[in-house]
């Protein structure tokens, strides 16, 4: 509402920009350019006079080489864009802080995990997989959740999934994967999107992918808002104590505001109306003090539990059920600064899951294996060169000395005679660090084996989770899942690989692959047999996830002639819930009520159903054009069949009485604000739309 707003276009009472910590006020000391009042300079320093005409012979001469202004402006301007990243292109970031609640030092030594009274600064980027820097939102993909903590013994690099699984066992089959999801060479079609021939047989032609494509096709791949996903570290990593004690580790990040997704109808409607959804709701929640909370969690096995678990733990496609290692949640990130320069922070931070803190460190995972050498080597090609440490977003906090020396775009002006370890000139510095001043040192693990290009078997299993995972979730679940399938496959050319996919999916449930053969016009055949696994893991359905009203948005409808009392008085009832309610209106501006006025924030022209969590809509009280008219049944029919909260004062909106009645709604004759906010409670009603 209006409040809201006047904070958000007035930077100084901004507090998404207010809030510093130890990394950002470095940046704001050492790297921020303020133009304010400020005279224009070329790159050189120098004042320029003039900056709208390039210099010319005469009035209407030819424009002149010696112009270095002009030339230097344009010079630049021709060299503004950068490679985009390989994978995960389209993305947004921002500031945070990262908190344990208590010491982990049983499990590390990694100090930001041991000592409750450090905040440790974040930087965080979410992403989508597939599509261009310039892409859509809410794309049916799997988010990025990339976590660096500048901490004080140097950067450490989560680089996460908001799935707890990955397509492919090894990291050489990366780069086929991501041909297959990527645009079709020959056409470049489709842009970020894997509803296509190319990714469903690369899919049905490598089957360790069976898992993961179940939660591709699951809810989690539209979620309803970044802050409303989790992250999981995907990959098992290793924790080691002071003693040198290891444990196997797999990370979560847990929203506060539980795990939420919109339908598919409405994640493709989003992308027409807002294909900034997901960002803008990022820099909207903080700007408005909204910060987005996650907490940290761990799953621990001990050295000797490696092998007691129905899988390997270092198969990457496996996740490790809540119910048999129970997740214990050990701390708390909260986002509280917006970005001061999407390009310097958001574009240009380089994450990588080799950057390491004493007391944790890798496994034979080889999917992490190969991501190790694979993050260093692409930030190369896209920072232009291997000084890309020193992009400010990139600099830990933590003092930096070593030998490594020029290169591209070297910030650095390194005093002294040497560079090189051991020498006597400089009394052998910088000195190496043995593990009581901090030094990192590998964790001792034994390994024997003979040299093979092959797969453990233990890795083989590719069924029973991805059978598992489907078992667990809701029928609502389910249902969309089968609808997931059903529409990227109704997208595939090619009948051989929609027969192929059948197929697949019927070694993991013949039900659902049934309900999809159906759909798509393809075949169960006989003598499949579906897995047999019988385990259900309930953490995984997001039915039990916790439901808050904070932040959710609702549109509330007006026109001129409105009742002032009784909309001021619902609007407070939606704030009381920590809501955030929008003015929606025939036109922007005063609307005239009985009572009093108020200030429209969107009109039925901008606004869409698709971009609000409920709606309220007073009937008309004025004269309406037909456009309005039709907006506004728009509006209500897609909010019932989006499953979400609705009021609606007049009883002929959603077309039949019978929906007036359905779960969720209030509407005609029982229409009634305190049922509207009990709904709101319960965030969607599923199971109204079959
Ligand atoms: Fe990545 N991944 N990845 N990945 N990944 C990149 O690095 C790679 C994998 C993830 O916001 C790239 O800087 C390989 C799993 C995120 O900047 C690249 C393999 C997980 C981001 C790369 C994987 C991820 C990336 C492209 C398999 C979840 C975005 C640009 C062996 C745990 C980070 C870049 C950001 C980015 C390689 C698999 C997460 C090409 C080779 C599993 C969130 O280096």
């Amino acid at each position: 509402m209006h409040d809201e707003r006047e904070v958000k276009n007035n930077r100084e009472k901004d507090p998404g920009r207010e809030i510093t910590n130890k990394k950002t006020e470095r940046l704001i000391e050492e790297n921020h350019v303020d133009n304010k009042d400020k005279k224009m300079t070329t790159n050189q320093g120098l004042k320029i006079s003039e900056d709208e005409f390039s210099l010319t012979a005469g009035d209407r001469g030819p424009t002149l080489m010696e112009d270095f202004h002009l030339r230097e402006k344009i010079t630049h301007f021709d060299h503004e864009r950068i490679p985009e990243r390989i994978v995960h292109a389209r993305g947004t970031g921002a500031h945070g802080v990262f908190r344990v609640y208590e010491s982990q030092e049983e499990f590390t030594k990694a100090k930001f995990l041991c000592d409750p009274s450090l905040e440790t600064p974040v930087f965080v980027r979410f992403s989508t997989v597939a599509g261009s820097r310039g892409s859509a939102d809410n794309v049916r993909d799997v988010r990025g959740f990339a976590v660096k903590f500048y901490t004080d013994e140097g950067n450490y690099d989560l680089v996460s999934n908001n799935i707890p699984v990955f397509f492919i066992q090894d990291a050489v089959k990366f780069p086929d994967f991501i041909h297959a999801l990527k645009p079709e060479p020959h056409t470049e079609i489709p842009q970020a999107a894997s509803a296509h021939d190319t990714f469903w047989d690369f899919l049905a032609n490598n089957r360790e992918t069976a898992h993961m494509m179940m939660w591709s096709m699951s809810d989690r791949t539209i979620p309803s808002s970044l802050r409303k996903m989790e992250g999981f570290g995907v990959n098992t990593f290793r924790w080691i104590n002071k003693d040198g004690v290891s444990h196997f580790v797999k990370y979560h990040w847990k929203p506060r505001l539980g795990v939420h997704s919109k339908v598919w109808d409405e994640a493709q409607k989003t992308n027409g109306k807002d294909p900034d959804f997901h960002r803008r709701d990022l820099i909207e929640a903080i700007e408005t003090g909204n910060y987005p909370v996650w907490e940290l969690g761990v799953q621990i096995l001990r050295e000797d539990e490696e092998f007691s678990l129905d899988f390997d733990i270092l198969d990457p496609t496996k996740l490790w059920p809540e119910e048999d290692v129970p997740v214990k949640i050990i701390g708390e990130m909260v986002l509280n600064r917006n970005v001061d320069n999407f390009f310097a922070e958001t574009e240009q931070v380089a994450f990588h899951p080799g950057h390491l803190v004493p007391g944790i460190d890798f496994t034979n995972d080889p999917l992490l294996q190969g991501r190790l050498f694979s993050y260093t080597d692409t930030q190369i090609s896209r920072l232009g060169g291997p000084n890309f440490h020193q992009i400010p977003i990139n600099r830990p906090i933590a003092p930096v000395h070593n030998n490594q020396r020029d290169a591209m775009h070297q910030m650095e002006i390194h005093e002294g005679q040497t560079s090189y370890h051991k020498n006597s000139l400089m009394d052998n510095s910088p000195s190496t660090a043995d593990e009581k001043e901090g030094g990192f040192s590998h964790y001792q693990e034994k390994v024997e084996g003979n040299v093979i290009k092959n797969r453990s078997e233990s890795f083989k299993d590719f069924y029973s989770q991805a059978r598992m995972f489907y078992k667990s979730l809701s029928p609502a679940e389910q249902r969309h899942m089968k609808d997931a399938f059903a529409f990227e496959l109704m997208m595939v050319e090619s009948e051989s690989i929609r027969q192929q996919v059948t197929e697949m999916v019927a070694e993991i449930d013949r039900e659902l692959a049934g309900k999809i053969a159906e759909e798509i016009g393809t075949k169960v055949p006989e003598g499949i047999e579906e897995n047999a696994y019988g385990k259900i893991s309930p953490a995984l359905s997001q039915e039990s996830t916790p439901k808050l009203t904070d932040t959710l948005k609702v549109a509330v409808w007006i026109t001129d002639g409105f009742d002032h009392r009784e909309v001021t008085e619902a609007i407070k009832k939606i704030k009381d819930a920590k809501a955030v309610p929008e003015i929606i209106s025939s036109r922007l501006g005063e609307i005239k009520g009985e009572g009093g006025n108020l200030k429209a924030d969107k009109t039925y022209l901008n606004a869409a159903s698709c971009l609000y969590d409920a709606a309220l809509m007073f009937s008309n009280k004025a004269e309406m054009s037909d456009d309005f008219r039709t907006a506004k049944k728009e509006f209500a029919s897609d909010t019932f069949n989006h499953c979400k909260p609705l009021g609606s004062q007049c009883p002929d909106l959603l077309g039949c009485e019978e929906k007036n009645h359905a779960p969720g709604v209030t509407a005609g004759e029982g229409f009634s604000v305190d049922k509207f906010m009990d709904d709101l409670k319960e965030i969607r009603f599923f199971d109204r739309v079959k």
